[in-house]
């Protein structure tokens, strides 16, 4: 039965006031984030809009580039992954790249306007001699003016340290999703390896960038539990990609049953109520999404892109096409 005015209104309340109030300890429990996933679509979506509004510049939109530093050959085995070396796909391994192609890069993305640039990895954890590439890599590309980010795989507190003495400002490794699901996509190493990695992040007073994917065949309970782990952690992430599956031929999860992208909104929605003040970035599989789901999800509070025509080996929308998108919405980029 739809909900009353009056209950709408009190529920608003409740929610929008638990948001505004969260603080370093305040807890979301289970029952709470299923009751925001489970709204009609339209009080979910005004809700998230008003926390939104509330912490952010709801016209504004920050811009990350990525770049994949290290392609394919890792020995992981996530399920999503093209660049695993026990899946045949389209992806070679191929070298670490040199500073000076990722400084070209950065350049080329601080032009079109990118404000961070983050570096990927098909790597499990780095190596020594890699990780004192890829501090380099970062001095670089922050002498540039543009933030750092980067995502290589397990750190110990060590290697975040030296990380951070390099200036990288953004470390991004996501719990991808529940704890209960997680099993099913990833064997080679577990949730704990994750939480400990973002903890090391967290000591060396490096930005967490932590998300997870949706459409790998996880039910709704595994979204409620994504979003438990994210939104509880005892500081939340700055930084929190949501990225829409992008099946590749060759992987495990090729052939999944399409998402429907509304269940998409209500991810980003609810993300954004339990996690006011974190950027909550729209990433992976916006290629396929129409530009009036990629308009609700601004409204629903995401406020960050991956921009550029490239992900990690995947395509994204071309630049001109997003400039036109941020111009029809009147959208400033940050
Ligand atoms: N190798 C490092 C690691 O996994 O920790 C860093 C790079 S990895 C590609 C970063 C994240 O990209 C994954 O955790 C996953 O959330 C996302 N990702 C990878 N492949 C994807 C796909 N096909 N579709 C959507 N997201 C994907
Ligand atoms: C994140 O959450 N999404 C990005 C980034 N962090 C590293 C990666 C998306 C990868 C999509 C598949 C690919 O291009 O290989
Ligand atoms: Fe390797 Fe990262 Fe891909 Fe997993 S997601 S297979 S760790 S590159």
């Amino acid at each position: 039965m739809a909900q009353s005015n009056v209950d709408i209104h009190e529920d608003t309340i409740h929610f929008v006031k638990k948001s505004n109030s969260t603080g370093k300890n305040e807890r979301w429990s289970k029952a709470e984030i299923s009751d925001l996933f489970n709204k009609p679509f339209n009080d979910l979506i005004f809700m998230a809009h008003k926390v939104h509004r509330d912490n952010f510049d709801p016209n504004a939109v920050q811009l990350s580039t990525l770049l994949s530093i290290k392609t394919g050959g890792c020995a992981e085995d996530c399920g999503y992954c093209p660049q695993s070396a026990r899946y045949s796909t389209d992806v070679e391994n191929t070298p670490i790249l040199s500073v000076d192609e990722v400084v070209k890069s950065a350049k080329a993305a601080k032009k079109a306007g990118a404000s961070r640039f983050c570096m990927g990895a098909a790597w499990r954890k780095p190596k020594q001699k890699d990780l004192d590439i890829v501090k380099d890599m970062v001095v670089s590309v922050k002498a540039l003016g543009l933030e750092t980010c980067a995502t290589l795989g397990m750190l110990n507190n060590d290697q975040a340290g030296q990380l951070k003495d390099a200036g990288l400002d953004y470390y991004n490794h996501n719990l991808d999703t529940s704890p209960e699901y997680y099993g099913d996509i990833i064997s080679t190493r577990t949730y704990q390896d994750r939480l400990d990695t973002l903890e090391h992040v967290r000591n060396a007073d490096i930005h967490v960038c932590c998300g997870g994917i949706v459409g790998l065949g996880e039910s709704l309970d595994d979204r409620i539990g994504l979003i438990l782990q994210l939104a509880n952690m005892e500081e939340q992430p700055e930084s929190v990609p949501i990225n829409l599956l992008t099946q590749v031929e060759g992987t495990p999860l090729m052939g999944t049953e399409q998402f429907d992208q509304l269940d998409f909104i209500r991810t980003i929605s609810v993300a954004r109520i339990t996690m006011p003040k974190s950027f909550v970035r729209l990433s992976a599989g916006r290629e396929v999404m129409e530009d009036g789901i990629q308009s609700l999800a601004f409204f629903a509070g995401a406020n960050s892109i991956f921009y550029g025509e490239e992900l990690l080996t995947t395509g994204n929308p071309n630049i001109e096409k997003d400039q036109l998108l941020f111009k029809r919405l009147n959208l400033k980029t940050i």
